[in-house]
């Protein structure tokens, strides 16, 4: 019996030293202690939902935004085992809930196939939560057990019976960790349908107690479906999507692509689920595969007769999207967000797999490769022009002692650091925007000419245009594949636009450019929206801005409601005078800007190209839901 004791509180000693271990260093596990941090939470639970769906033992998962600011996951997998440990001496669920790394050492698979971008754990989400609740459905028994900062209230009990199996977790994450505990339907929808895609048949729903949103997500046709998905707002050249599944040695990979008639090259890669954003050599075999194969087709076919060289990378992907999805033991997470899959060997065996596949496929369709390789031929020559185009350009600009644009009015200071550029849409906002500024960090450049829509158009013609060439020549830092952030000239690229639609539309167009072609200047966090107020309030003297209806009606409250207060609505940024536009939109002290981010790919690319496509009703949809992408920053 006193042994028993003992180990028991060895044991207990080991636990609240993983504990501890967490909480101090929460973004050791899980990221980050902001927003995606805490939807980590949600991830992790459901990545060993994954893995029950994986193994054959799971098809449904259900997560549910409670009232309470909780948030509940149920699976119908196999249930946390609850028998007791062999050397800890408690029931296995205790055990998984509360050590680190647990839930290998009862994992008999050979990998742990979901875990996600940390693949930390449950015992972690226990960890980080002020209190959680475990519920386990296994050989007709229903188990409870709950935790107040990881730490158990109570013993594994059992509380009935039942003809299911699965698990049920609950928990609440703890203030004390997070900088927010709100979570977001959007963000968790969003991963979910990806999930859905990427794990074909399992029935994966959402349902926010608050809003009462749901969605529900099933998709039997896995990736390429998500290319089908993808593709919803593009004409394709061809259906269905090329698809193929094929394993070496533990290693499977599947891939969906089909070409359209856009110009734009859509990839998205994951390797066990996790969403590798930023490449790596699964991406580079497939790269590799794909130019080579069809290389050679053409060259068999005498195709390439009228071209100097042989068809690139990029003439072979344009108007191309992707979803390659790699199953495989150990990967080797590497790059700034850990989104680059490093394991060398994968390379080898993607390239071998996307070649042998592509060329059986091609052999056997010979009319979609037709059309590739027509559109191919065609973004080659394209591209060739663009080369000479810039190639004279370049000539043009070393001629020339000032190579910046006419219409910049640049700041003084030379240190990127500190200078921010305004691209102010409109003349009379462009010249108040000259006059209001600080002159020695702060550029503006009004825009001129007609927007191009790029999604509809190539590199040449972006290059070429007379709004967008300003844009790159005064940023500095290249296009396209040569972009470089180190080169920028401003820190801080401050989009200004009138706040009704057409602004609203202006930023999306010129986001839309950053997006294709400088998307690095995003992802870096360069770029801004700048926030002009849509009401002056007047009493007096006194003269009060506000952002939104809400902030008027506080603001008429606090002076009073009487007679005295005159309330004027901008209809556009170029009402406001110099000093105005100043202090509202401009000074670094007083404004709020929008800091643009591009947290999910897929749905801004969607996004985008919706925006893009010719059907004008989710054109309009996107305009009024624009704020979604943008994320609030005060700065
Ligand atoms: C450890 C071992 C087994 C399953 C699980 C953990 C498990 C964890 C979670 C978390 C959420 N849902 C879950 N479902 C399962 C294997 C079970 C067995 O061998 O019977």
């Amino acid at each position: 019996m006193e042994a028993v004791d003992e180990e028991y509180s060895a044991s207990r000693i080991q636990v609240l030293k993983g504990l501890e271990a967490v909480r101090k260093r929460p973004a050791m596990y899980i990221g980050s202690t902001g927003v995606a941090g805490l939807h980590h939470l949600v991830y992790e639970v459901i990545d060993n939902s994954i893995d029950e769906a994986l193994a054959g033992y799971c098809d449904r998962i259900e997560v549910t935004i409670n009232q309470d600011g909780s948030v509940t996951v149920i699976d119908n997998g196999r249930g946390i085992p609850v028998d007791i440990h062999p050397t800890q001496n408690k029931p296995a669920l205790e055990v998984v809930m509360t050590t680190l790394h647990a839930g290998g050492k009862f994992d008999k698979k050979v990998y742990r196939v979901s875990g996600g971008l940390h693949g930390v754990g449950v015992s972690v989400v226990n960890a980080l939560s002020l209190w959680c609740e475990v519920e386990i459905w296994r050989d007709g028994k229903r188990y409870i057990q709950r935790y107040r900062r990881g730490v158990p209230e109570a013993e594994v009990r059992t509380i009935g019976q039942t003809d299911r199996s699965g698990t049920k977790v609950t928990f609440l994450p703890d203030p004390k960790i997070f900088d927010t505990t709100d979570f977001s339907f959007d963000i968790l929808s969003q991963r979910l349908r990806e999930l859905a895609f990427l794990n074909p048949g399992v029935h994966i729903s959402i349902k926010d107690e608050k809003s009462g949103k749901q969605h529900v997500f099933q998709y039997d046709g896995g990736i390429s479906s998500f290319v089908e998905y993808l593709d919803e707002e593009r004409s394709p050249l061809h259906r269905p999507p090329i698809y193929f599944k094929r394993q070496r040695d533990s290693v499977s990979v599947e891939l969906a692509m089909q070409y359209t008639e856009s110009y734009s090259e859509n990839i998205f890669t994951y390797v066990n689920n996790v969403n590798t954003v930023e490449g790596g050599t699964h991406l580079i075999g497939f790269k590799a595969a794909l130019t080579r194969v069809l290389n050679a087709y053409a060259q068999r076919e005498n195709m390439l007769k009228a071209m100097k060289t042989s068809l690139s990378g990029e003439d072979v992907r344009e108007g191309l999207t992707v979803v390659l999805s790699i199953k495989m033991p150990d990967p080797q997470f590497e790059g700034q967000t850990k989104t680059k899959l490093g394991n060398s060997n994968i390379r080898g065996i993607v390239e071998s797999l996307v070649t042998e596949s592509l060329t059986e496929f091609f052999e056997e369709n010979p009319s979609v490769v037709q059309k590739i390789l027509l559109k191919s031929i065609e973004a080659a020559r394209a591209r060739e022009a663009a080369r000479r185009a810039k190639e004279l350009t370049r000539r043009k600009t070393a001629l020339s002692s000032n190579s910046l644009p006419g219409k910049l009015a640049d700041c003084s200071s030379k240190n990127p650091e500190e200078c921010e550029i305004f691209l102010v849409e409109g003349d009379s906002a462009g010249g108040s925007a000259k006059q209001g500024r600080d002159r020695r960090f702060q550029a503006i450049l009004p825009l001129w000419g007609k927007m191009l829509n790029v999604e509809k158009a190539r590199i040449d013609r972006v290059l070429a245009n007379d709004k967008l060439e300003p844009i790159i020549t005064a940023l500095g830092a290249g296009v396209g594949e040569e972009c470089d952030s180190e080169k920028l000239r401003y820190n801080k690229i401050i989009i200004m636009a009138d706040a009704d639609v057409d602004g609203s539309h202006i930023r999306t167009l010129i986001l839309t450019f950053f997006f294709r072609y400088m998307r690095s200047l995003i992802e870096k966090g360069h770029i801004y929206i700048a926030q002009p107020p849509l009401f002056s309030i007047r009493k007096g003297k006194e003269e009060q801005y506000a952002y939104n209806e809400e902030e008027r009606d506080a603001i008429v409250r606090r002076l009073g409601e009487d007679k005295g207060i005159v309330i004027q609505r901008y209809k556009g940024l170029g009402e406001m005078n110099p000093d105005q536009l100043w202090k509202t939109t401009m000074n670094p002290e007083t404004r709020t800007l929008l800091k643009v981010t591009l947290e999910d790919a897929v749905e801004a690319e969607k996004v985008f190209s919706t925006l893009m496509g010719d059907q004008v009703e989710p054109r309009r949809k996107f305009i009024e839901e624009n704020a979604k992408y943008v994320q609030n920053l005060d700065v």
